[in-house]
């Protein structure tokens, strides 16, 4: 058994380059979880969680996870040692929900035990691909104008697919000055469950009309009726986010055919492993999925982008370059935007980034060592 010698778990908070505002609130300052776990044979595996300071995006928060992870997940390693991935899913569904405190913790255990095994993440993982392509998700703007502008700053950028979000109110306008300015755009919308279940046939209007290629959870996570309604005849594909947890939800929406595509997001589900397994299933019932993304920095990036090398990710990620998100980014070397709107895999050991310390103590604001608990 591979011994845990400490658990760190740290809490920083970074600026993001700009506000990213979605239907849930605005983010000017991104807070987060980053857990460090170390063997006693001098082993390190690093991972971010994507629960934010607050629980909008679901149930889940900073306050949340860090008391999930101290006082059942760390407990659990301290006791078995440091599992594999798929060992530690498996103990740790014994407690319920807590998704993003889970795959904190999952993802740190793939990060150390890639480089165990002297392999990158991607290749621990079974992917194949050097370059995965990716897209960029634009918050909401302070008007129509500056939307069309920040759009044309990213196409200018080489980004190929463009998703914005939308809410009740931010979205007829938008739309339809995005085609009219760019009449090629692969355009996505992303509405965070925003609209009643009884808004569909107005958002299959405007949606239709102006080419959006894709509607990505517009209705509540359970509405799962709602969401199959807008699947009938609607010439655009209907995504799932927040809806999708795990395999049985995905089955129960492909039973009612509740979605055309789905957003893989290893926080949301409970780790990559989970992540994959989803993405394999989809594939098997030949509906495309892709990785979706939570305004992570080089860390959990690293991480997205080494699941978006597997076969089973036929979409565009919602993976962009380090730069859009925050400057410095945590890490060294930064992700950024090669040919084809593509990242690079990265080929090192693990997650093949290495923290950039001085950027790291000065967003740190709080840092624990979890200690092993004497019987
Ligand atoms: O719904 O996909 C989402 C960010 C925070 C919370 C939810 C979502 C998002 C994004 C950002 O769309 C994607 C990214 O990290 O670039
Ligand atoms: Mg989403």
């Amino acid at each position: 058994m591979l011994e845990l010698r400490t658990c760190t778990l740290d809490e920083l908070e970074m600026p993001l380059v700009e506000p990213f505002e979605t239907s849930f609130g605005v983010e000017r300052r991104r807070r987060f979880l980053i857990v460090r776990l170390e063997s006693t044979q001098g082993d390190v595996g690093l991972g971010e969680c994507v629960a934010a300071r607050d629980p909008l995006y679901s149930g889940e928060s900073v306050t949340t996870a860090r008391w999930m992870i101290e006082t059942y997940l760390a407990p659990l390693l301290w006791r078995e040692g440091l599992l594999s991935p798929s060992e530690f899913s498996r103990r740790a569904a014994a407690w319920r929900g807590n998704p993003m405190a889970k795959a904190a913790v999952e993802l740190a255990l793939w990060d150390l035990w890639a480089r165990r095994h002297h392999r990158s993440l991607a290749e621990e993982l079974g992917g194949r691909r050097r370059r995965i392509e990716v897209g960029v998700s634009v918050g909401i703007q302070p008007d129509v104008p500056a939307l069309v502008r920040r759009v044309g700053e990213y196409l200018e950028a080489g980004y190929g697919r463009i998703k914005i979000k939308v809410r009740p109110g931010w979205d007829v306008q938008p739309v339809a000055a995005l085609r009219r300015e760019f009449p090629d755009l692969r355009l996505w919308v992303d509405a965070n469950q925003a609209y009643p279940p009884s808004a569909g046939s107005e958002i299959r209007r405007w949606a239709g009309r102006y080419g959006v290629d894709q509607v990505e959870q517009p209705f509540p996570e359970h509405a799962l009726a709602a969401h199959a309604r807008l699947v009938r005849g609607a010439p655009f594909r209907v995504c799932l986010d927040e809806s999708i947890l795990d395999l049985p939800t995905l089955e129960a929406a492909l039973g009612m055919r509740a979605l055309t595509s789905l957003n893989v997001k290893a926080g949301r589900v409970g780790g990559l492993g989970a992540g994959r397994d989803l993405a394999r299933a989809a594939a098997g019932r030949a509906l495309p999925a892709w990785v979706g993304g939570m305004l992570e920095t080089g860390i959990g990036r690293a991480h997205n982008v080494a699941l978006a090398s597997l076969a089973p990710f036929t979409f565009p990620a919602d993976l962009s370059a380090s730069d859009r998100y925050y400057a410095p980014d945590l890490v060294e070397p930064p992700f950024v935007l090669g040919p084809r709107s593509t990242l690079a895999v990265p080929r090192g050991p693990g997650i093949g980034v290495e923290i950039v310390e001085s950027v790291y103590r000065r967003h740190l604001r709080r840092h624990r060592e979890l200690r092993r608990k004497t019987p």
